[in-house]
């Protein structure tokens, strides 16, 4: 056995449910609620009000029980509910991995977007059932609700690159997403 196959984590099937949206055995299940999301919406007093009062789950996170470790593979189905704050489209907050190395996203339900930000480009994928989304090493990402359904998709990463919050906070992800009037994805400067 070569030395970096750490036990206890043996080959093992993994039930994925696109419909019910589970993975089984399943890990922890992470709930972002608007508290969590504080500094990522532009209006901040919007932002203030609703995670004050009836404070919604924004995003859910659930995962495999693959650890989060060097030479791991851990994967993870997020699903971010329908909405909007100050016009601003619900997202997850967004992350660069500190060891840079690249991850994938399989869209699962519902219409999404997946921004990326490598501190100088931004770039934009629609993301649809059947989409993978490549995110290269070295680019921040999150992911917007687009559609008026929970919008759900795969990740999978490699399970010691890290995820740094403080990134996006200090970076900010290049564009915000809105809807225009004709319900059309408006991409904007991020602006603060
Ligand atoms: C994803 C994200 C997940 C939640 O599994 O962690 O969509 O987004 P935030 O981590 O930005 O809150 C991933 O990109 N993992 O690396
Ligand atoms: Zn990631």
């Amino acid at each position: 056995m070569p030395e970096y196959l750490t036990p206890p984590v043996s080959p093992f099937a993994i039930a994925f449910d696109a419909e019910r949206l589970t993975l089984s055995p399943e890990g922890p299940t992470l709930t972002r609620r608007m508290s969590d999301l504080e500094g990522l919406f532009l209006d901040q007093s919007a932002w203030a009000e609703s995670a004050a009062g009836d404070n919604p789950v924004v995003y859910t996170v659930t995962s495999s029980p693959v650890p989060e470790i060097n030479r791991e593979l851990p994967q993870s189905i997020t699903t971010i509910f329908p909405g909007a704050t100050a016009g601003e489209l619900w997202m997850t907050k967004g992350h660069q991995h500190p060891d840079h190395q690249g991850e994938i996203y399989l869209a699962l339900k519902g219409r999404g977007g997946l921004l990326m930000f490598d501190g100088e480009r931004v770039e934009w994928l629609d993301m649809t059932p059947g989409t993978i989304g490549y995110i290269p090493p070295g680019w921040a990402h999150r992911s917007v609700n687009t559609g008026d359904e929970p919008y759900a998709f795969l990740a999978v990463y490699p399970g010691g690159a890290g995820h740094d919050y403080g990134w996006v906070l200090t970076h900010g992800m290049g564009s915000r997403a809105y809807l225009d009037a004709s319900g059309s994805v408006d991409l904007r400067p991020y602006a603060g």
